[in-house]
């Protein structure tokens, strides 16, 4: 079973995604997501370029072989774009052969561990009654658990909050308006935020404070502060939000200095997240052996494919870490997919995010997995269960998207 063609595909229904699509010689097909928000040609090139010529003629069942070729072959290891596109090629190779044996990938993973996974969405209100609202229609849809984000007041945009419901109604893509908080103006250079740490260390705990009070005790609440924080400024967070027992609170620093974590660590008991924008297991190992995380927030599109994650996730099982997978719209339904039935399989699965792809994505991405009482699953159909509808695909061509950048209130530049 000879890889006989590895196509890239671009498009952009609702927002832009690189999938990449392999056929083997007796025509099965595979697809792997390889979108890298706001970098999407850059993993495009590296697949057309560097990755598609080693491809063709190669047994597509040798698929940790590939994957260490394409690692260690590089010479250059490591990256968001570099693992992006292997995660893309070791995802399309998993579909390929549990089509080949005629099951559901997870079955090749080692089965079902669980019936459903666990997902959280993102609530989100400029102010309590806006939020509160929005918790309320999530409880409706069949949420179980989720983010809480809010507005800062002195700041005319907050991440992780709809800038309003009606300007989302309208919002250009005509998708995703719920999640618009990501303003992503098509052809056109980053939106730039303001912030301040201060004003929004005073705020959040009185969020909480009243979200535990409206909604009670039992709702799962989760918080992403976006690595934001100095240590020492997330110490404070994580112990201001303790009294509201959070399931965990996410990328309180940008942690590519993963030491930073001790220190919060030592000063609080809310459990921590982080990882959605690392790359491979070296970006965990610190965390892991210390102990300082309680869950693994990487999808597989950005830590290297199945393969890896896996890896990942049975090295943090040893330290009792749990998977925390990355979910939001620019995970392509392939890369969630592939996360649903990993996170099926493994023992250590904690929660994985879930926010629902666009009408617009759906009719090019089709999907089997469900979503009921607040759980995903996957189907019973062969591989991953995704078709790619080529024909709804060709009308909606890429258009350069960025995230917002983030200043501070002197002008400085933040992290996002
Ligand atoms: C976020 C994302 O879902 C999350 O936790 O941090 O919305 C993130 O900002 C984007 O996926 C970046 O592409
Ligand atoms: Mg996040």
């Amino acid at each position: 079973m000879n890889i006989e063609k590895a196509e890239v595909l671009v498009s952009s229904p609702g927002r832009n995604f690189v999938t990449l699509r392999i056929t083997t010689d007796d025509g099965l097909t595979g697809l792997g997501d390889a979108t890298l928000n706001g970098r999407e040609l850059a993993v495009a090139a590296y697949l057309t370029e560097h990755v598609v010529p080693l491809l063709l003629g190669r047994d597509a069942h040798r698929i940790e072989d590939t994957w260490q070729y394409l690692y260690r072959g590089a010479y250059w290891r490591r990256g968001p774009v570099t693992m992006a596109a292997i995660a893309a090629v070791d995802t399309a190779l998993w579909d390929i052969k549990a089509k080949a044996a005629g099951l559901p990938l997870y079955q090749l993973l080692g089965g079902k561990s669980r019936e459903g996974l666990m997902v959280y969405g993102h609530a989100s209100g400029l102010d309590i009654p806006e939020l509160f609202d929005s918790i309320r229609e999530h409880l409706e849809e069949g949420y179980r658990a989720v983010r809480v984000q809010t507005g800062i007041p002195g700041l005319p945009s907050v991440y992780g909050v709809a800038h309003s419901k009606n300007a989302a109604a309208g919002s250009a893509s005509g998708s995703d308006a719920r999640y618009d908080y990501e303003p992503a103006r098509r052809n056109a250079i980053p939106v730039e935020e303001s912030w301040d740490t201060r004003a929004y260390l005073r705020h959040v705990p009185a969020v909480f404070e009243a979200v535990r009070n409206e909604f009670g005790p039992e709702l799962p609440l989760l918080h992403d502060a976006h690595h934001r924080l100095t240590p020492i400024q997330a110490a404070k967070l994580g112990k201001s939000l303790e009294p509201y027992d959070l399931f965990w609170l996410e990328d309180v620093t940008p942690a590519e200095n993963q030491a930073a974590l001790r220190r919060v660590r030592e000063h609080t008991t809310t459990p921590l997240a982080i990882g959605e924008v690392f790359n491979t297991v070296w970006d965990y190992r610190e965390l892991f052996e210390e102990q300082l995380i309680d869950y693994v927030r990487s999808p597989i599109t950005h830590a290297g494919g199945i393969t890896a994650l896996r890896r990942i996730l049975d090295y943090a099982a040893i330290y009792q870490i749990k998977s925390g997978m990355h979910g939001p719209t620019d995970v392509s339904p392939v890369g969630l997919a592939a996360g649903i039935h990993l996170g099926i399989a493994i023992q250590n699965f904690g929660m994985q995010e879930y926010m629902m792809h666009s009408p617009a994505t759906l009719e090019v991405f089709r999907t089997t997995f469900s979503f009921e009482n607040g759980m995903l699953a996957p189907s019973e159909a062969p591989g991953l269960g995704i078709e790619y509808d080529d024909e709804a695909a060709a009308g909606y061509a890429y258009a350069s998207a960025y995230l917002p950048v983030n200043r501070l209130l002197d002008g400085s530049m933040h992290d996002w």
